[in-house]
């Protein structure tokens, strides 16, 4: 039976965790705190826009609290709700170079959590949405300390994958390997209620999303394969370029509405030949959400969950969407189009 509308996430964590023979109900609470603390982001991100028109100039609050950028209080949620969950041995977040070591005294648990704290935090100031992108493994190395290959797992490897997104309302969208389910906050009650049971991403879509303004600097295969979607024929729907620049919400709407998101490789900057986005907390996450919805994630030559990880915030080639969409894009990079 599907399950009904309204229901809570914890709810709805409870009744997969019973699905899933010896479950200890770790996990569950492990993503209870990840719960709460995007809760906690929320309120801030919520109120982010009157921090100067209430007068909290410069450095200090009312509170006598230092005003902190809000991608670095995500982080710093984040890591300490995580932290105190006693289900978590190790951390890698966008907004740290090293990995997050649990603080002396803290038990260590069996999971590693990476996460992008608050990405497209840039956009803040004129409102746009933005999220909180979270990947869950499990530590693979014996022992009680982590070893590096606890983070560096290819994305086949995610227990469960997801995202916050703070938008016109808040929404959890998350999976743990049995499709995808999405969540709206109730800010009257604070709980994250049912609203989208079993998302599955349209088989193609009318939609791409690129940042155009970077043509002049994209390889051949990508220039032709924009320039295909664009052109009118007969045997294709007109599509709509939309590009919001926040990457959750450039995704959630992908994946509503069908079609495909890239940030492909390009010429842009010497240091970064393979695009702006990272490998293990944005687009093995995301691609996790989008293969349980039906869709594909490519880097155009390979399959992004494939990848065997060479480093905490590697960066990577993103073509996600639609498997229409995707295998279209496939065939343009192998030259078969
Ligand atoms: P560009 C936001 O800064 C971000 O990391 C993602 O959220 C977004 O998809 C991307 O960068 C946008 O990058 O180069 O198009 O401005």
């Amino acid at each position: 039976m599907s399950s009904p509308l309204g229901v809570t996430v914890t709810q709805h964590l409870l009744s997969q965790q019973e699905k899933q023979k010896g479950a200890t109900g770790a996990f569950t609470r492990m993503l209870n705190e990840l719960i709460l603390s995007a809760k906690i982001i929320n309120r801030e991100v919520t109120k982010a826009g009157l921090v100067e028109i209430l007068g909290f100039t410069g450095e200090r609050n009312v509170q006598g609290e230092r005003v902190r950028k809000l991608d670095e209080f995500a982080h710093d949620v984040i890591c300490r709700r995580m932290a105190q969950s006693r289900y978590i041995c190790v951390m890698g977040s966008e907004e740290d170079a090293d990995p997050i070591e649990m603080p002396d005294g803290v038990e260590k648990g069996e999971y590693v959590l990476l996460f992008d704290p608050l990405d497209g935090s840039s956009n803040i100031d004129a409102n746009v949405s933005i999220g909180t992108i979270f990947s869950i493994l499990r530590k693979q190395s014996g022992g009680v300390d982590y070893q590096m290959s606890d983070l560096l797992q290819p994305g086949y490897s995610q227990v469960a994958a997801g995202y916050f997104l703070y938008g016109s309302s808040t929404m959890m969208v998350y999976t743990t390997g049995n499709g995808v389910s999405g969540f709206t906050l109730d800010p009257s009650v604070g709980e994250f209620l049912l609203s989208h049971p079993n998302i599955k991403i349209p088989e193609r879509g009318k939609i791409f999303s690129v940042n155009a303004g970077y043509w002049d600097y994209w390889h051949e295969p990508t220039k032709q394969y924009i320039d295909f979607l664009r052109k009118p024929s007969e045997d294709k729907p007109v599509y709509s370029l939309r590009y919001i620049g926040s990457l959750v919400s450039d995704f959630h709407r992908t994946l509503l509405y069908g079609g495909v998101f890239l940030y492909p490789a390009d010429t842009k900057d010497p240091k970064k030949p393979h695009g702006k986005l990272r490998l293990l907390y944005e687009a093995n996450p995301l691609s996790f959400v989008c293969e349980q919805a039906g869709g594909a994630s490519s880097t155009g030559n390979r399959r992004v969950m494939e990848l065997e990880p060479e480093h905490l915030h590697q960066r990577v080639p993103l073509i996600i969407g639609s498997k229409h969409e995707v295998e279209l894009a496939e065939k343009f990079y192998r030259g078969e189009m």
